[in-house]
């Protein structure tokens, strides 16, 4: 007879056998994990539960158990709003001394002053587990720990924000993350919300266009600026103040991913941002960025060439306000422990130190109010300041008392002030001992919900960013575009959408509408526009390499040795890809993905499918491809000429790292485009 597979039902007495059924019964046996068919009872050795009597402690009394189950059930803590996803790490910030004349601040004024930093990279839609490599702004918060207290710098990888009013940034996000009703998609600005309230409100456009650029796909941490995004005011020692805009500008140079690559890193790594970071500075290869100002006379309309500098959607382009570096930041250690450094720092844009004061930007003084907010249910009350990574490296005396998670054993009786029981103290300290005194300011004119007229333009600096991208550029914000729209539900949405392009560039505008089969409506573009070379990213420069990843296809033999000891000497990371692992041997046929290598170099003959794809990702993506001995073979079975631009052959380490500093090899895109493609696709 077939042997049945046991089920509750199969624990019928009348087919079981005596010992099957009582044992069946007593334990309550409800499927046939211990009693299958036909081969009686399996007993553990030792089967506690079949002994009569008690069974051990109850749960209510094994405080053991409790007391870890309980912690561990309240282990997560609730996810930042926005700028969910992150990777942070310490650093060293230097002063250049140059900056005395605008501040006082001694952390930027005082020549080789070292501070203590902390910087958060994040990605702004995501919650915690999405991928690093998504289309979206990123987050560059800085937390100085001056001498004189802490100096938050919370900024952007984009000098401008969407909106120009605080009031409106729920609507921003509610409309770019998920929809509510599905909670998809993750981490995306390719969906019906987001394009229907940016081509609905207009003052979004500029930011749109930074999003739409390679600025929105960064390459590494290593590779992105930071901006302040608002003008702040800086005051020396002798009370003048200044306008001035942050700028963090990377050693490395500003490079991006292409798009599609994000999407596959997307899959293949993650964590790719975070893990790039970590692992950097755990080969001493450690992120470099200089801090920059752009300083514009505090005039008394705050305005700059006809600029408004308290309004967040504008730039000041470089060519009008050169960025003077004031300073560098050398990322050089990894936390130790991502809850308690990277997910519990708060920043919290009052943290300001004596020579550094905020302006009247509407979306500033939102923010002066949200960040300290949002950490008392983030972070569970008010004592958050309290964490060692939020405390400040400077002494604190004040009469803030109690709360929850009080860490602090306050001494004496009298935290108020005026008191006479504490020495009348503390109080708060004036200007001469070092204390924060905002500058003084007049307030006019009339408490009204409204912008300022000097808001209304918002399409010169999208034409603006626009004009001045390389050709390249332009094209990948092209297809951005048109990729984002046709991801939209709603025709109607997409119509909406390219008629606000049509107000910054007519030619864009009937790209995208070809991209899309529809007609490019009219619009009323800027007549002039002056374009800024400072924010193309895709120049005739080059850039130091280190950090930079090449992936050698062969066995760590001689024959690539030389090379590799040569890139190595520069700071790149080399790692030897062979069929099967190995001593010297970092990554195998199966385990190499093109997305992780900046180069490659194929030093032997296969045609093995994957090395095949690797290799057309490669030539696709524009990356340098070096050949050595045999290498030629596995080229031909991927399809690629050896003579297209940046196939390198027999490529000595200076060759290479050249091509390295370019990024990639820009004079193969025009091969790339669809007609002419030569490799797979
Ligand atoms: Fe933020 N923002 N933001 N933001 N933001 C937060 O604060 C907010 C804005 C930025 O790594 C939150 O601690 C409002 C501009 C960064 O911990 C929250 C407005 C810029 C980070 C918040 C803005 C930023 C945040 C969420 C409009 C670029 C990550 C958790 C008035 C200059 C910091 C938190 C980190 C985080 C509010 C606009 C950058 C909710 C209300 C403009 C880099 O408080």
């Amino acid at each position: 007879m077939e042997p049945t597979v046991p089920s509750p039902t199969h624990l019928d007495p009348e087919e079981s056998t005596p010992l099957e059924t009582s044992l069946a019964t007593e334990r309550g046996l409800q499927t046939g994990d211990y009693l299958t068919s036909g081969q009686g009872v399996r007993l553990p050795d030792t089967d506690h539960s079949l002994k009569a009597g008690p069974r051990g402690p109850s749960l209510l009394e094994d405080f053991h158990l409790r007391e870890k189950i309980t912690h561990f059930d309240h282990e997560r803590i609730p996810e930042r709003v926005v700028h969910a996803r992150g990777a942070g790490a310490y650093g060293t910030f230097t002063a250049y001394g140059n900056a005395a004349s605008v501040t006082k601040a001694g952390f930027l004024a005082e020549k080789g002053r070292e501070t203590q930093v902390f910087v958060r990279f994040s990605t702004v839609l995501g919650s915690r587990g999405s991928a690093d490599t998504v289309r979206d702004t990123r987050g560059f918060a800085t937390k100085f720990y001056t001498a004189e207290g802490n100096f938050d710098l919370v900024g952007n990888n984009m000098p401008v924000f969407f909106i120009q009013d605080a009031i409106k940034f729920p609507d921003l996000i509610h409309a770019a993350k998920w929809h509510p009703d599905r909670e998809i998609p993750q981490a995306q600005t390719a969906h019906d919300t987001f394009w229907d309230f940016v081509s609905l409100h207009t003052e979004a456009t500029h930011h749109v266009f930074w999003a739409m650029s390679d600025r929105g796909i960064p390459r590494s941490y290593r590779t992105m600026e930071g901006f302040g995004v608002h003008t702040f005011r800086l005051v020396n020692a002798d009370n003048e103040t200044a306008l001035v805009k942050f700028h963090w500008k990377p050693v490395a140079g500003v490079h991006s991913q292409a798009w599609e690559e994000t999407q596959l890193t997307a899959g293949v790594d993650p964590d790719f941002h975070r893990r790039d970071l970590a692992d950097s500075i755990d080969a001493g290869l450690f992120y470099e960025y200089e801090l920059g100002i752009q300083v514009m006379p505090d005039s008394a309309d705050e305005t700059f060439e006809g600029i408004d500098l308290l309004d967040p959607t504008k730039i000041v382009p470089e060519e009008l306000a050169p960025v003077q570096p004031i300073g560098k930041l050398v990322l050089n250690r990894n936390p130790d422990n991502f809850h308690a450094e990277t997910e519990q720092i708060a920043f919290h844009m009052g943290n300001v130190v004596p020579g550094i004061d905020v302006t009247n930007d509407p979306l500033l003084q939102g923010r002066l109010f949200s960040y300290l907010d949002t950490q008392l249910s983030r972070l569970g009350g008010p004592n958050f300041t309290q964490l060692p990574i939020n405390r400040p490296h400077a002494p604190v005396n004040d009469n803030f008392r109690d709360g929850m998670h009080q860490s602090v054993v306050h001494r004496g009786i009298a935290p108020y002030l005026p008191n006479s029981l504490s020495f009348g103290g503390p109080v708060p300290a004036g200007p001469e001992n070092g204390g924060y005194v905002h500058v003084p300011k007049p307030v006019l004119g009339d408490k009204v919900r409204a912008n300022p007229v000097s808001f209304a333009d918002h399409y010169s600096q999208a034409a603006l960013f626009y004009h001045s991208l390389s050709p390249i550029e332009q094209d990948h914000m092209v297809e951005a575009f048109t990729f984002e729209l046709s991801k939209c539900y709603e025709q109607a949405i997409r119509v909406r959408m390219l008629s606000v392009l049509a107000n910054v560039d007519a030619g864009l505008t009937a790209k995208v509408a070809a991209g899309l089969g529809l007609p490019a409506p009219e619009g009323k573009p800027p007549v002039t526009v002056t374009p800024s070379p400072a924010l193309a990213q895709i120049t005739d420069r080059t850039w130091p390499i280190a950090g930079r990843v090449v992936g050698v296809i062969g066995t760590p033999d001689a024959a690539t040795a030389a090379l590799q000891a040569t890139l190595k000497t520069q700071g790149v990371v080399v790692r030897v890809i062979a069929p099967v692992g190995g001593e010297g041997v970092e990554r195998t046929f199966q385990t190499a993905r093109s997305v992780e290598f900046d180069a490659v170099v194929v030093a032997m003959a296969t045609d093995n499918p994957q090395v095949t794809v690797l290799l057309q990702e490669a030539y696709r993506h524009a990356k340098a491809i070096g050949v050595q001995g045999d290498g030629e073979q596995t080229l031909a079975a991927a399809g690629i000429d050896v003579k297209a631009p940046g196939i390198l052959l027999d490529p000595d380490a200076e060759t290479l790292a050249a091509a390295l500093g370019k990024h990639r090899v820009w004079d193969r895109i025009p091969l790339l485009k669809p007609a002419a493609a030569s490799a797979g696709s």
